[in-house]
């Protein structure tokens, strides 16, 4: 479809023109996600440029804008863009990694859980399920969720990597309903077909790729424009068919949320403490094996220092052994020499006819 016939497709949508009305739902919020640095504050410039047509700015502020630069994105609060009287784009605060901290706050963002507009932070231990709370009154059951993962070609996604963000798009599934739209950005940076199938084989239906508009580099070109409005005009036909083909009701579906996010809470305290016992255990069975290992060592060095002083003494008495024979041999020696000199000195008798001479 061209330019000309997609804008008044998504000019004129509203849940008002749903068959069998809208269902209790008011506006689509476009809930963009993914790691910081991505292009998810360029990609809702990219969506405004193309949809306002007019000068570029940068309504979502990126990176460089917010005087970031060594991760990426420094998107801090949860800020709406208004599209049209009936879409909002939602600039959902980056990951940084995908530790359970991090993703128990982007399910409640996801789940619209938390205030539009205001500060996001990572809580730890139930940090999250008391600003839950403590935003009930605020948020709106009328909003349609449609999730969207905004992934960079310049990011290589790691073997390592690929359970958690595979887990990731499908508790985003499992929260909203929806499976998760996925929009790579720096379209002409890197292996399109690849990544398209490392997402497609972790369920996903529906990616679409971009080279995002950019302070830098914001020259219109026909295809990029028609891009983007496919993409708005895929998310209008996915929420009008969701709510004409299912009976909806968004007071309970933001209840059920509330639920999964606080249970995903609840199991994450419960495995971290969890682990954290594990990690103690481990740390006290180290310690204890250790101990032994250098009780061990000390004995042993004991045995050998008890062996060599044996030896020692076995080998000071042998040497004293055998200095005391030779002293007694040299005594003896000594002595015999004595006696024989003794016996040369006596003075010999004359012999007689018998041998012995006569006595005078
Ligand atoms: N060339 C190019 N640069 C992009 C694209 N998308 C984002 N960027 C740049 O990448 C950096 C991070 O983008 P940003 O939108 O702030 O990421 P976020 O953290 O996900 O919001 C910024 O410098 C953007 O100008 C893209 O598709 N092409
Ligand atoms: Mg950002």
């Amino acid at each position: 479809m061209d330019m000309d016939r997609l804008r008044p497709v998504i000019d004129t949508f509203s849940f008002e023109r749903c068959k069998g009305g809208n269902q209790g739902f008011n506006r689509i919020l476009i809930q963009l996600f993914g790691l910081m640095g991505h292009g998810k504050s360029s990609f809702i410039n990219t969506c405004i440029f193309v949809w306002q047509d007019g000068e570029y700015q940068s309504w979502a502020k990126t990176d460089e804008e917010c005087g970031g630069g060594h991760h990426g994105g420094l998107t801090m609060n949860r800020i709406p863009h208004k599209l049209t009287s009936n879409i909002t784009l939602v600039d959902n605060r980056g990951l940084v990694t995908m530790n359970p901290y991090e993703t128990g706050e982007i399910f409640a963002q996801l789940g619209n859980l938390l205030p539009l507009g205001k500060q996001v932070e990572w809580s730890r231990g139930f940090g999250l399920v008391d600003r839950i709370v403590d935003s009930e009154k605020t948020v709106k059951t009328s909003d349609f969720i449609v999730p969207v993962l905004v992934h960079s070609l310049k990011k290589t996604i790691l073997p390592e990597e690929r359970a958690d963000l595979k887990a990731l798009l499908h508790t985003a599934k499992d929260l909203t309903g929806i499976f998760p739209i996925v929009v790579l950005t720096h379209k002409t940076f890197g292996n399109l077909v690849a990544v398209e199938y490392t997402f497609k084989e972790m369920g996903i239906e529906r990616i679409f790729a971009f080279e995002n508009y950019t302070r830098e580099d914001h020259f219109r070109t026909r295809g990029r424009h028609e891009e983007v409005l496919s993409f708005l005009k895929e998310v209008i036909r996915d929420a009008q068919f969701r709510v004409e083909h299912q009976k909806r009701d968004p007071v309970k579906e933001m209840q059920e949320r509330k639920q999964f996010v606080l249970n995903y809470v609840h199991e994450r305290e419960l495995k971290m403490e969890q682990e954290h016992l594990g990690r103690k255990r481990a740390l006290e069975q180290a310690i204890r094996k250790k101990k032994l290992q250098k009780q061990e060592e000390e004995l042993e060095r004991e045995r050998q220092r008890r062996r060599q002083a044996q030896e020692d003494e076995e080998r000071r008495l042998s040497e004293e052994f055998g200095k005391q024979r030779l002293v007694d041999q040299a005594r003896h020696e000594e002595e015999f020499r004595a006696q024989e000199e003794t016996i040369a000195k006596k003075p010999k008798r004359p012999r007689g006819i018998f041998g012995w001479r006569k006595k005078k």
